[in-house]
């Protein structure tokens, strides 16, 4: 195999200063005393965190529901010095009577929103504290995470009431040294979670799905060794045939010796073995041609198994390999020209509803795609779970992947774009290897304003240099001037492939208007129908003109197809959505009982008359052939 020189992105030297700095703040840190003010060490991003050996903490937490935040504050506002992250039991004798005992109260099961978990948590905005007792045994020269896989919205963790991170947002995982703060025996993690939406939040105050508070996704601890990889790139390259390229970076000391020590990326299948010279920087690029490579498709998701070693620390992947670029209107997969036959999803989780975060959810949703004769999926507003995204490499579906930039944001607030850059690096750094996505979505339908186009390709320009292998989108909205759609939104200029959301037939006059539409698309780029649809309520039956039926959602997805032949350069569609989806936006009782009821599916499971229009569409290979 031929090796490139070592050079690195510059975001990964960047970086790579950024955790020095980091790894000498935590240490000092770690050493004070509990104090919920105390700022805490910014979390770290993983790869393949759930390919580490882990000791799960999922299971019943105690928890305490805090509204007023009574846990942190005192009551002339100052620090609770009684703050419920000590997590202390009351002693005789105590000065002051101790006013919560976490082994005493209620508990909420992790992974999992608290919304469906208690009826008097449906609506709950605010914070809730969490508490989990595990026993550890300390290995020496073995660092220690505790991996959150998502936490909505912010989040504060103590380990035996040392401040160990903080975090905001609520759909990417992020990661909490806890090396210095767990000892042998028994110990304990507080978590304080508050999903209070705010005005400068990613997302903001308004949008169209539930608020499901809590440590939605899993938890555990991973052990790593002092030195060890906590991101990794491994693509196939687009400009030279047969080559896997990408780089591996490294978090922790680096001593004289380990500058010798080699990182390898060895693909046994292929009997392929990269093995690259470690610079004194702390990570490398790796380059080399391999033979006999299948590559990763939705009609043969092949998965080989990577293993990335660097001294004692190693990492066993399974990934894909694939190529996704643009070449003028046409989106090519391994070269090839492709349709996006695909669908929009939330993670709402099927049949029991609230937050998904299971493989079976995964599983049950993606199952639902596949069976409607789907190669694609938007994954809608947020990123999703790693298991989902481990579910479309294995089962063969491309992904659009989206950064909760949804409605209007404060795009005039330069920590709004910290903010939602942050979400990009822990979106891109954690699920850079799946082959199943091909497209990293920047917002959806933001109001056209200066600030607005200046924020996002900001954005794109964040996303292009953490990731030039894959392409950029963004959901726009489109105007309508008579029976004429245009396209023209200036943001169309910072992307590589424009969505567009449209609703002729339900927000915009009659399924029949699709019929006389035309589209009028100022960019000469492929363009993806990220939504259109209509809602109906499973059962519910009528005239194809009667809204909230099956049949007149039927209709508005036989007349959108046969309008979507015409947009010459149509290159997918994600109609809106696959399954119904609770949110406080949709209280039209007896019909909609707190669900946006475009799903194709019931959130029973109840396949409703549109689902069949649109399957016999996609099986038949009708849709994408402009007349
Ligand atoms: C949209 C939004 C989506 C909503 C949908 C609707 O345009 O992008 O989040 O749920 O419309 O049902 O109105």
């Amino acid at each position: 195999m031929k090796r490139l020189p070592v050079c690195l992105p510059a975001h990964m030297n960047v970086r790579m200063a950024r955790n020095i700095a980091l790894a000498a703040i935590a240490a000092a840190l770690l050493s004070i005393t509990a104090s919920w003010a105390a700022p805490a060490p910014a979390p770290i991003i993983l790869t393949g965190a759930d390919r580490r050996p882990a000791i799960s903490l999922n299971g019943e937490w105690a928890a305490i529901v805090d509204p007023y935040f009574s846990g942190l504050v005192g009551f002339h506002g100052g620090e609770n010095k009684d703050g419920y992250f000590l997590n202390r039991k009351a002693q005789p004798g105590d000065e002051f009577p101790t006013q919560y005992d976490f082994s005493k109260a209620s508990t909420l099961k992790v992974p999992g929103d608290w919304n469906m978990q208690r009826r008097s948590l449906y609506y709950y905005e605010g914070p809730i504290w969490y508490e989990k007792d595990f026993t550890y045994q300390p290995k020496e020269h073995t660092r220690v995470f505790l991996h959150v896989g998502a936490a909505n919205y912010k989040s504060w963790f103590w380990v035996n009431g040392v401040k160990v991170c903080e975090h905001e947002g609520g759909y990417t995982s992020f990661n909490c040294e806890v090396t210095a703060a767990v000892h042998a025996g028994s110990n304990f993690v507080v978590a304080a979670v508050d999903n209070t939406r705010h005005d400068d939040g990613v997302p903001t105050l308004q949008t169209d799905w539930w608020n499901y508070g809590g440590l939605t996704r899993e938890v555990s601890l991973i052990e790593v060794p002092e030195t060890f990889i906590d991101q990794y790139d491994v693509h196939l390259s687009r400009t030279e045939d047969s080559v896997i390229e990408g780089w591996v970076h490294l978090d922790g000391p680096l001593t004289a010796m380990m500058s010798e020590t080699k990182v390898e990326v060895e693909i046994p299948e292929l009997k392929a073995k990269i093995s690259t010279s470690l610079e004194k920087i702390g990570g490398v690029y790796f380059h080399g041609k391999v033979e006999g490579l299948q590559r990763w498709s939705p009609e043969d998701p092949k998965l080989y198994k990577v293993i990335l070693r660097f001294g004692n620390d190693s990492i066993e992947e399974e990934i894909g390999f694939r190529t996704v670029e643009v070449r003028g209107t046409e989106i090519l997969l391994n070269g090839k020209p492709i349709f996006l036959r695909g669908i929009s999803i939330h993670a709402e989780a099927p049949y029991r509803t609230g937050r998904a975060y299971s493989d079976k959810d995964a599983e049950t949703l993606l199952g639902w795609a596949k069976e409607l004769g789907c190669n694609f999926v938007r994954l809608a507003h947020y990123p999703h779970d790693e298991t989902m995204l481990r579910a479309a490499d294995r089962m063969g579906l491309l992904v659009w992947s989206e950064n909760p930039v949804y409605w209007a944001l404060q795009f005039d607030n330069p920590k709004v774009l910290d903010k939602a850059e942050q979400q990009l690096d822990e979106e891109i750094g954690t699920s850079r290897n799946h082959a199943a996505i091909i497209l990293w979505s920047m917002a959806n339908e933001t109001p056209n304003t200066e600030a607005r186009t200046k924020f996002i390709t900001a954005e794109a320009a964040h996303a292009r240099e953490l990731d030039p292998t894959r392409l950029i989108t963004a959901a726009l909205l489109v105007k309508a001037e008579g029976h004429t759609m245009i396209v023209d939104d200036p943001l169309g200029k910072a992307l590589d492939v424009i969505g567009t959301n449209e609703y002729i037939g339900w927000y915009l006059e009659h399924p029949e208007t699709a019929d006389i539409t035309q589209w009028r698309v100022e960019y000469q780029k492929p363009m993806i129908m990220s939504e259109l649809g209509g809602d109906a309520k499973a059962g519910l039956h009528g005239g194809e003109n009667d809204r909230w039926t099956e049949e007149y959602q039927a209709n508005i997805f036989r007349h959108q197809l046969k309008m979507l032949n015409r947009i010459p350069q149509l290159r997918g569609m994600s109609p809106w959505i696959l399954m119904d989806f609770r949110s406080p936006n949709r209280p039209l009782a007896g019909i909609q009982d707190e669900f946006n009821r475009k799903g194709l599916i019931s959130e029973q499971g109840k396949k409703k008359q549109a689902y069949f229009i649109l399957q016999k569409a996609y099986k038949e290979n009708s849709v994408g052939k402009p007349e």
